[in-house]
């Protein structure tokens, strides 16, 4: 067996279903990625302005690289039951329901790049945080296709899977490119309640609940407020009502019912310490308490008003600016405008313009 089929059993071995890429992705995406930054769909995400060229071509930064493998590991496994107790409101994206992946796949990513070492290459692994294009790279590996809805699917598992991908100094190949499956369906493009695929495969993040629920660390502007329903963290809407993941199903590992169904009042009642020992090894961490706060406000005010009027006194005294900004408009919107003014008290006054003007868009 050659090193790099050592590499794919190992990989498969851990979970990975595995194909091969080329060391860049096809020009075509690289197109589509300086368009989509050109056009500003990035949003605030100002980390992927950082060397685009580098994002296109991988081989500028790597003169050894000669093929990539994409990992795929499924998330498709089955909801939990709701926890008694508590108020369990929101909805978290199916992602985040159990242990953060990043932890879980780092520590493998590590393993191959050893191995790779001591067969005589270099592999580095990456999942979300290098500058790759990892969908570009799984719809070149021929595994599956990049659906209407931005996400990349295959006809056996759907679209819940991770990617990461392991750059190698080893030739890859041969290279096949699977079958575009979608056909006139366009059920993720019609479910998205903001409007946020723009075109097909392309999304809008400044529309995105995924991008302001998750990667957005500031005040939300009030516009999206009724677009983000109940969810609480992230967004599964485009996927939950793809075909393809009707069938799919992952046993590993097993959803947290803590995490799919959190206690919106810890977010009020916990310390940031309290939350972060709490929530350890989740995705929640990675965003903080105040952001899951703010997120609980903006669904409690859309879709549970009695349990806001509970959760405000508390949220409008909060430690932290974010909340209290979110607690007024929060109030505001359920026709609580006295509670404002003594808010806007302790905001400096970009806060307090925040909320002025979401009071504005209010009325
Ligand atoms: C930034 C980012 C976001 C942003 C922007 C999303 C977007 N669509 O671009 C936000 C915060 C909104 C987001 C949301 C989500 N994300 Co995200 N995100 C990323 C990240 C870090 C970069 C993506 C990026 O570069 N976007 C720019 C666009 C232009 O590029 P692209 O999405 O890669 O699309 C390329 C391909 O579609 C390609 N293409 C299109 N058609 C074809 C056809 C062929 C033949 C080829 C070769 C290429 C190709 O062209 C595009 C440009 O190269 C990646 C990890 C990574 N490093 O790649 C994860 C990633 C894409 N996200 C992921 C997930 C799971 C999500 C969410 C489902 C999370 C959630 N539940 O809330 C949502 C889904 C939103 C959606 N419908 O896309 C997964 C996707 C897994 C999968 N099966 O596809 C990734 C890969 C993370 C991971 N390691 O698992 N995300
Ligand atoms: S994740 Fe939600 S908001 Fe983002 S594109 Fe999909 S359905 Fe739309
Ligand atoms: S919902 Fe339909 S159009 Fe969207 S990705 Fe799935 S099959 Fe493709």
């Amino acid at each position: 067996m050659n090193p790099l089929d050592k590499v794919v059993l190992a990989a498969r071995e851990r979970g990975y279903e595995v194909h091969h890429a080329p060391a860049k992705p096809p020009a075509m995406a690289a197109r589509l990625y300086l368009d989509w930054l050109a056009a500003g769909m990035h949003a605030g995400m100002k980390y992927l302005e950082r060397d685009p060229e580098q994002r296109v071509d991988p081989t500028r930064r790597f003169p050894w690289l000669r093929g990539v493998l994409v990992l795929g590991l499924s998330y498709a496994y089955p909801e939990p039951d709701r926890p008694l107790g508590g108020l369990r409101a929101g909805k978290v994206a199916r992602y985040a329901w159990a242990r953060d992946y990043h932890l879980r796949i780092e520590p493998h990513l590590r393993e191959l790049e050893a191995m790779c070492a001591q067969l005589g290459g270099i592999c580095r692994g990456y999942v979300d945080h290098g500058p790759l294009l990892e969908r570009s790279y799984a719809a070149a590996g021929g595994g599956g296709w990049v659906g209407r809805n931005g996400l990349w699917l295959t006809q056996s598992g759907g679209s819940y899977h991770h990617l990461a991908v392991l750059l190698t100094s080893w030739e890859t190949g041969p290279f096949s490119q699977h079958p575009h499956r979608c056909g006139g369906c366009t059920a993720c493009v019609h479910s998205c309640p903001t409007g946020a695929i723009v075109a097909d495969g392309v999304v809008d993040a400044r529309r995105c609940i995924g991008y302001w629920t998750a990667e957005h660390r500031g005040p939300i502007p009030v516009g999206f407020w009724s677009g983000i329903g109940n969810w609480l963290f992230g967004c599964d809407d485009c996927q939950l009502v793809c075909p393809w993941n009707r069938k799919a199903l992952a046993a590993q590992p097993s959803p947290d019912p803590e995490l799919a169904w959190p206690n919106l009042d810890n977010f009020f009642s916990m310390s940031n310490r309290a939350f972060a020992k709490y929530y350890a090894g989740s995705a929640f961490v990675r965003s903080g308490r105040p952001v899951l706060a703010r997120n609980a406000l903006i669904v409690l005010s859309n879709a549970y008003p009695d349990a806001l009027l509970d959760v405000l006194p508390v949220a409008l005294e909060d430690p932290s600016a974010l909340v209290r900004q979110t607690a007024a408009v929060a109030a505001a919107r359920i026709g609580r405008r006295d509670w404002v003014q003594k808010v806007l008290r302790g905001l400096t006054s970009r806060e307090r313009e925040y909320v002025l003007s979401a009071l504005d868009l209010l009325e």
